[in-house]
């Protein structure tokens, strides 16, 4: 009977609480603005544009294009790894060939923990590994090759780097994704290569049975394809149901080269993705485009909505998107579809996509990263930065400590809303990316204060880009300074997030004011940041006449250069402390005040910003070449333009030119013997200029005597065509050189060198 009594009492009580419940959140939800929405049609990622509309109807669609869930999340990852790893590691070129005899891998040690380590150090949240890349080896036991780690000696051929790294992934709470070349130079040369090998399409089940090695996974699909595209297929199977969670699928589209005309059925492809790994984004087809170059730079204004043809999402194929500018209102009038295809900003952090060595492979500085990382993600964009792994196993400790100085960086400036507490609509500091303060012509602004003065540099803009795309076109942001408004910065689109860099201000007033939209902007976020400026990195020179120059890098790092001059949004003023004789330069090392004469060996230098000293940059010096040369040739004309390969310049180029007779070479003679141990190439970095791919060099004492030739060879000269270093196979002093070139790759007839080193 109490008890009774006592559940009429609850469920009357509890009732009750339902409804308050009820009516508390429904008037919380009108009131954090999602009212009204701001939305003139429903909200979709691809929107079809019909004969009936006008320019302002197609620009109103494009204000309600979003990206799908998983293009959302994508976008939040901000900043990823790419691992480059395979046989390129040990032969040092960055396209294999096929025909690579899996043995040359030779890893002892592998460490994918310390991948990752590094990694979260940084602040990345996803790492992508190439589990097959152009060469066609496999990193992961699949049972439909023997080419790659199973026919290695690396944990007597049973290990399995991507088993490793999706491990680490869970230990260390990172998300894992594939790299699988649709470009497989394997299967296009082995003698029963299924790459091109015109084969019908025919019914298949995937996964193909594989004896002993049953599927967990029960999963089957039927597709009509030809041999290539099941194998594809059936390694697409292994790797998305037996390495956990996959969150992105990367399709390269590089090819070098093609075979039987081999077609690619990515729509099969798409549908056992999108099946057994349902979060994950596809790269290079309409989940995730690529930004259109490998140099780490976004455009200014990165739009996600794209202009398409024709319906991506039921298109097999898709190009490269390079235009300099994409989504600009006059190309969407064009377009038949409208889709949401958000860009991801790739670079490697090394001279090329593979590792080589640590003496001559140059390394980004943590300027460079921290430069593209705030350029990348702050302009509408994920930044994809590769770390390829050393033939150890382990990321180089060059390269650890590049992505330690970022992480700390983007921590200590972006961890704390500076301006959290101050006074003006909550929904922009509530890290609600869908709570929102709607705009319009008349309501163009948002002001915000504060009863101190804040000093920052940084201003961090986000748009409710779920329920409402991407909308600002234009806009400024102005700050109270001595008693009126002043402009601080201003820019183009914001989307997913826009970053403003700008000299430090002190203020306890903003306002942000749009100036064009689309349709009315949701703006979600307003955050302002300091970013306490760094010393650079010093670079060092050398001039043809002996004299050393030190300088602040501006940013010029000679693979794939970007263009940007980082040093103007990251550092204050410095001086510049060097060594000669090896040792760690300190605060107390020398001065450097002006040009210093130097013969040959290793300068470190590093610069100094209050007392705070950055990362120490050194330089192996060659040995001084003005003087030192004879050439040998006939030619005067000949000669005079060998010396632009000698001048201490890589703007100066001297050309072999491939109509003389075969085979091209160059010879010289030193007026003194000097003990060099290698020389280093600098290819011409000029359009329509040919490489040197594949020679030889011999040296002599007395110009009659000649050492056994030290070939070499550049990989992918074309495609990387940074300074190659070449050790020469035999020691000791000499006097004459002869360089043969036996092969040069590039369509042109005339050959380039920039520059020839010879180290002591
Ligand atoms: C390119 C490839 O050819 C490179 O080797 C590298 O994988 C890069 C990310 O994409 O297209």
């Amino acid at each position: 009977m109490f008890s009774n009594f006592f559940n009429i009492i609850l469920s009357y009580f509890n009732l009750r609480v339902i409804f308050v419940i009820y009516f508390i959140s429904a008037f919380w939800l009108s009131c954090k603005n999602h009212e009204p929405t701001g939305n003139l049609m429903d909200v979709a990622s691809t929107m079809q544009i019909d004969s009936n509309d006008t320019r302002d109807s197609i620009i109103l669609k494009a204000a309600h294009v979003v990206p799908t869930k998983n293009q959302l999340a994508a976008l939040q990852d901000e900043f990823i790894a790419f691992v480059h790893y395979g046989p390129n590691a040990f032969t040092r070129l960055e396209w294999g060939s096929g025909f690579e005899d899996p043995k040359i891998f030779a890893l002892d040690s592998l460490n994918t923990d310390q991948w990752c380590e590094a990694m979260k150090e940084a602040g990345m949240t996803k790492v992508i590994l190439t589990a097959k890349h152009h060469d066609g080896f496999v990193l992961w036991q699949s049972r439909y090759t023997d080419h790659g780690v199973m026919s290695t000696d690396f944990q007597n051929g049973e290990g399995d780097i991507l088993r490793e790294l999706s491990e680490s992934c869970q230990k260390y709470g990172l998300k894992l994704g594939v790299y699988l070349s649709p470009a497989d130079l394997y299967q296009i040369e082995s003698e029963n290569g299924l790459y091109g090998n015109l084969s019908k399409p025919t019914l298949r089940t995937i996964p193909a049975a594989a004896k002993g090695r049953p599927f967990e996974n029960k999963t089957t699909f039927q597709f009509k394809v030809d041999d290539y595209n099941a194998y594809f297929l059936n390694q697409l199977f292994e790797i998305l149901t037996e390495y956990g969670p996959v969150d992105e699928v990367w399709f390269d589209g590089a090819h070098p080269k093609r075979k039987g005309g081999q077609q690619y059925d990515y729509i099969a492809w798409k549908e056992l993705i999108s099946t057994l790994a349902p979060n994950a984004v596809i790269f290079g087809k309409e989940d995730i485009r690529w930004c259109g170059n490998e140099n780490g730079k976004t455009r200014e204004t990165e739009w996600n909505v794209i202009p398409y043809e024709k319906d991506p999402k039921t298109k097999n194929h898709f190009d490269d998107l390079t235009n300099v500018e994409l989504g600009e209102r006059e190309q969407l009038y064009t377009a038949n579809y409208l889709h949401y295809q958000p860009a991801e900003t790739n670079t490697s952090i090394r001279e090329g996509w593979f590792y080589r060595d640590d003496e001559t492979q140059q390394v980004r500085n943590a300027d460079d990263v921290f430069d593209m990382y705030e350029r990348s993600v702050g302009g509408n964009s994920t930044f994809l930065l590769n770390i390829p792994p050393n033939r150890e196993g382990r990321f180089s400790a060059m390269d650890v400590a590049v992505l330690k100085e970022v992480g700390e960086r983007i921590k200590s400036t972006y961890s704390k809303n500076l301006i959290e507490d101050w006074q003006g609509p909550k929904e922009l500091y509530d890290n609600d990316l869908e709570t929102f303060v709607l705009l319009d012509s008349i309501n163009n602004s948002i002001e915000i204060k504060s009863d101190k003065p804040v000093k920052f540099n940084r201003i961090v803009l986000q748009e409710d880009i779920k329920n409402h795309g991407e909308r600002v076109e234009k806009f400024k942001v102005l700050a109270w300074i001595g008693g009126e408004w002043k402009e601080i910065a201003k820019s183009t689109n914001i989307g997913y997030k826009r970053i403003l860099r700008f000299p430090e201000i002190k203020t306890d007033k903003l306002k942000f004011q749009v100036d064009q939209y689309r349709y009315l902007p949701a703006i979600a976020t307003i955050e302002a940041h300091y970013y306490a400026p760094r010393p650079p990195v010093v670079t060092i020179d050398r001039t043809n006449d002996g004299f050393v120059v030190l300088d602040v890098d501006r940013g010029n790092f000679k693979w794939k250069p970007h263009g940007e001059n980082s040093l103007g949004n990251l550092s204050g003023d410095y001086e510049i402390r060097y060594t000669t004789d090896g040792s760690m330069p300190t605060r107390d090392s020398q001065l450097f005040e002006g040009v210093f004469s130097f013969r040959s060996g290793e300068i470190k230098a590093v610069s100094v910003v209050g007392g705070k000293i950055g990362q120490v940059s050194s330089k192996v010096i060659g040995i001084p070449k003005i003087g030192l040369f004879q050439f040998d040739s006939r030619n005067d004309f000949r000669k005079e333009h060998m010396l632009l390969a000698f001048d201490d310049s890589l703007e100066t180029v001297f050309y072999f030119h491939k109509e003389e007779k075969k085979p091209l070479s160059m010879s010289f003679n030193l007026l003194e013997p000097i003990n060099a141990k290698s020389f280093i190439y600098y290819p011409s970095l000029e359009a329509n200029v040919g490489f040197i791919s594949k020679g030889k060099i011999s040296t002599s004492m007395d110009g009659k005597n000649w050492s056994e030739p030290t070939m070499f060879e550049f990989g992918n000269i074309q495609n990387d065509p940074s300074a190659r270093s070449v050790d020469f196979t035999k020691s000791g002093a000499f006097r004459y050189v002869k360089i043969t070139i036996l092969e040069t790759v590039g369509n042109s007839a005339r050959i380039g060198v920039a520059e020839i080193d010879l180290i002591e």
